[in-house]
Order: structure tokens, then C-alpha cells, then sequence
């Protein structure tokens, strides 16, 4: 379920594309996380964002050209479309609302069992743990029962905690695409 989509001339070479999807529910942070991950040495004050409606390409320059594929929460029915063309999939969770929580566990367990993505690399973000009432990973791994579903999936799977907002564990997340994006194509 990867393939590279295009690619760059650069020093008379062609770099393959690959494509990260950013998924997760409405307001769970993935524009900012885009926009963060472009740029983690400079944060500053986060800029705005707006709901995305449709898709939003982010291009970052690790060791390859990586193209970050936001679809927005409201895109959710149709995320499948683009389960085909990606080498990883990062999927963004608001630790600090405990009432998408479970319509995230829904959307998350779907997208294990799409057979499209079997062998796809997951990254789980826990996001805005910047908020004083955030849930730790302990809690939220229990009350996802995490380890039920890491353990019946196909794909390997890495969780991290983060703060798109103040950069916490942002460096943790290029470092997993670099790794993991090493060697597809
Ligand atoms: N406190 C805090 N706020 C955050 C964090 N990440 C994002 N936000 C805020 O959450 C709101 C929604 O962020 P977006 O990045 O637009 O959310 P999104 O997931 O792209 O939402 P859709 O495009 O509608 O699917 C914005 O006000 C962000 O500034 C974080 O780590 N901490
Ligand atoms: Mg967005």
C-alpha cells in the first residue's frame, strides 16, 4: 500500500515522494502539527489555523522528500480513498477531550482493519498535552485498551505524546519518519 506519487530532479537524480497521512478527528491538531513539523526550531507563538476542509499538503525535507497528507476530521468517510498511496499514517488524538475519545478509538480501529493499510506503518499521537486537564498516556492507554489493540494489528505500531503547541516530542515524530520511511519507496 506504498508508492511514491511523482518525484524531484535534484542533482540530475529523481528523489521519490513519499506520503505520510495525517488523520484524526476535527480540531485534534494536525494542521498546526503540520506546520510545526516544517519548522521545530523556531516555534514561537502557534500560528492560526482554520478547520480543513478537504486536504492540506505540507512537504517536509528529511533524508527524502516527504509529503505530509493532512484530510481533514470533517473528510472522515472518504479517508479511505486515500488509504493506497501512502508509506505511513499518523493519526492524531485530542488528549485533552475526554468526549472524542471514543469516536477516536472508533475511527483508529477502522483504519488497523482497512486491508489496504495492513502493513502500514502507524504512528498514535497523543496531542496537546500542553493542556493542564490533559489525560496521560496512562490513562488513555487504558482507556483505549491499548494494548488489545496493538496487539491485534497488522501494522507496527508507536505512540507518542506531544504538544503541537509548545513542540513537546515534536523532534520524537520527524525522527519516526525518518526511520520508518528509510526504506520504502
Ligand atoms: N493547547 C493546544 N492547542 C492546540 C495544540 N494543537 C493544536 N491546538 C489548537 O487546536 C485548534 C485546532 O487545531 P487544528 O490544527 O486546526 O486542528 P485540525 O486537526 O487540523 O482540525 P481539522 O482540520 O478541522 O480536522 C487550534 O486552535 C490549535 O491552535 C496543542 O498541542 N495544544
Ligand atoms: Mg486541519
Amino acid at each position: 500500500a506504498r508508492a511514491a506519487s511523482g518525484g524531484a530532479v535534484m542533482a540530475g537524480a529523481v528523489l521519490p515522494v513519499t506520503t505520510c497521512l495525517l488523520l484524526g478527528a476535527t480540531g485534534v491538531g494536525k494542521s498546526l502539527l503540520g506546520k510545526r513539523l516544517r519548522n521545530i526550531r523556531e516555534l514561537g507563538e502557534p500560528p492560526a489555523t482554520l478547520p480543513t476542509v478537504g486536504t492540506n499538503l505540507t512537504d517536509l525535507t528529511l533524508h527524502r522528500r516527504v509529503t505530509l497528507r493532512e484530510l481533514g476530521g470533517c473528510m472522515g468517510p472518504i479517508w479511505p480513498s486515500y488509504y493506497g498511496e501512502c508509506g505511513a499514517v499518523m493519526f492524531v488524538i485530542d488528549a485533552a477531550n475526554p468526549t472524542q475519545v471514543s469516536s477516536s478509538c472508533v475511527q483508529l480501529l477502522s483504519l488497523l482493519s482497512s486491508e489496504q493499510l495492513a502493513a502500514v506503518p502507524v504512528l498514535i499521537l497523543f496531542n496537546k498535552i500542553d493542556l493542564p486537564c490533559y489525560m496521560s498516556l496512562v490513562e488513555m492507554k487504558s482507556l483505549f485498551r491499548m494494548q488489545d489493540i496493538v496487539s491485534c494489528a497488522t501494522q507496527p505500531i508507536t505512540i507518542l505524546e506531544i504538544s503541537a503547541r509548545d513542540g513537546t516530542g515534536l523532534a520524537d515524530v520527524l525522527q519516526w519518519l525518518q526511520a520508518t520511511l528509510r526504506d520504502s519507496s
